[in-house]
């Protein structure tokens, strides 16, 4: 342990997320950032919460590993870890941890209280926070402590949730800690005047802080606001939660996250690694070291992944975890080569895929596969559909009856006609217009035969409806 006069230089790691899963990348980040501590001499350790990802069985070999991260820097110096939520650390998974300490001791906080550090030992308020007759049997008994940690661990909203009432409980429990942080700041003054250093530990949201994913925490349901983190007098306040690196600072104190250990999830932005934390009193300074995280890189597509774009991320992605996300409609889902996209990223650790198929939305015509010809299933069709089909059954018939110069021919011939009738020949209307298509189209109307007229009422509204379909819109 250094003299009391040396700065104190703390080793600060949080949120390592040791489970099997996250193993291999826990324990490289985590033993490399233990390592470059103890060789850069730190004076005192904490881990700020959500050391495991989740329950983990005593056989369970990430446990084991970090049980001997833990005991390999008590042989250096003493470790204070901090429970941390309640998903990630169930309580009492830190118990087993208060016995492994080799030189120095584990100590477990997980209730809000303060701890002094005396030559290498902890000695931990009874209450909240020191009394004064606590205090002075601290400096009889052990003499001037080194620090002071004023701890806040996860809180148990559920307990806060039934005192102020289920619908405050998430401000409630922020108005709560920020009175605690207040009264602890009166006596983390006293203690600073007293030249002893003032230190915070706790794990949760600030707000205004941003994500590992670059999502502004912005509201009233976190747990703390930055002023009253400030208000609890310490000259550094080290916290966990966010996995993303950050810092504030206000007249020399600073309050810092150092973000998880690793990387865990895709898309997480920033370095990671931990803080070496150099502390006199009223005074600190946090400094990041990198950890060998690893390197992941995403590519999003809106539509089938361009093969060109992915063979060129694919050749600086040897070694580095990819994840490919696209989005494609149901009828293009063909379009995409999963092998070949996975065969492009063969030297990559990893390749993760990703597909989103948007699913076609169509209403089926029931019944239309039943009708066993065309102009049928057109009118069923029509019948479902509520459409009339009329007019798109003459249409149908000559498609399939005529060829296209038939078809452009007879519609020329028509708009003649209808010229003609516009003119004010009145006698041609009955004798020109009403045709019958399959023996007008390919002539020239005044060559086709007279309707009779015992059909000439008929036929003047057989020849209004397919009239219709030439002066409408075609592709109405
Ligand atoms: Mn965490």
């Amino acid at each position: 342990m250094p003299n009391q006069s040396d700065p104190l230089w703390i080793a600060h790691f949080s949120d390592l997320h040791y489970s099997p899963g996250n193993l291999a990348e826990a324990d490289r980040c985590f033993g490399f950032a233990v390592e470059n501590a103890i060789v850069a001499g730190c004076h005192a350790a904490v881990v700020s919460g959500d050391s495991t990802d989740h329950g983990l069985d005593a056989h369970t070999p990430a446990l084991g590993a970090l049980a001997r991260r833990i005991h390999r820097l008590t042989g250096h110096c003493p470790v204070l870890m901090l429970q941390g939520t309640f998903s990630h650390e169930p309580p009492g998974t830190l118990d087993v941890f208060r016995l492994i300490g080799a030189q120095y001791p584990v100590y477990v906080a997980d209730r809000i209280h303060q701890v002094a550090l005396c030559s290498g030992e902890f000695h931990p308020s009874e209450g909240p926070i020191f009394t004064e007759t606590e205090f002075e049997a601290l400096l009889v008994e052990h003499g001037m402590p080194k620090v002071i940690f004023t701890c806040v661990p996860t809180v148990n909203k559920a307990v806060l949730a039934a005192a102020a009432g289920v619908a405050k409980a998430a401000t409630a429990v922020g108005d709560h800690l920020a009175a605690y942080l207040r009264a602890a700041g009166t006596m983390n003054a006293r203690f600073r005047s007293l030249g002893i250093a003032t230190v915070g530990v706790s794990h949760g949201t600030v707000n205004g802080c941003q994500t590992e994913h670059g999502v502004p925490m912005a509201g009233f349901d976190h747990e703390f606001g930055i002023g009253a983190l400030f208000d609890a007098e310490c000259d550094g306040f080290l916290l966990g939660h966010i996995h993303r690196a950050q810092q504030w600072e206000r007249e020399g104190r600073v309050v810092a996250y150092p973000g998880s250990i690793g990387r865990f999830h895709y898309g997480e932005i920033g370095a990671k690694g931990y803080l070496q934390w150099d502390i006199v009193p009223g005074k600190a300074t946090a400094q990041s070291v990198e950890t060998p995280a690893r390197e992941t890189v995403c590519v999003d597509f809106d539509g089938p992944p361009d093969m060109e774009a992915l063979a060129a991320v694919a050749a600086e992605a040897a070694d580095k975890f990819v994840r490919v996300r696209w989005t494609v409609n149901e009828e293009h889902r063909q379009l995409v080569d999963r092998d070949a996209i996975v065969a492009l990223f063969g030297k990559s650790a990893e390749i993760k895929i990703e597909a989103r198929v948007l699913p076609a939305v169509r209403s089926r015509a029931e019944g239309i596969s039943r009708a066993a010809s065309l102009p049928e299933k057109l009118s069923r069709w029509g019948e479902l559909a509520g459409v009339a089909t009329e007019p798109l059954a003459e249409r149908l018939a000559v498609l399939e009856s005529l060829d296209a110069q038939s078809i452009a021919d007879s519609v020329l011939s028509h708009l003649r006609d209808q010229a003609d009738m516009e003119s004010g020949d009145g006698q041609q209307d009955a004798s020109d217009a009403p045709l019958e298509m399959e023996t007008s189209y390919a002539e020239p109307p005044e060559q086709t035969a007279p309707v009779p007229t015992s059909h000439a009422a008929t036929a003047q509204s057989a020849a209004a409806t397919q009239m219709e379909w030439l002066t409408e819109d075609l592709f109405a």
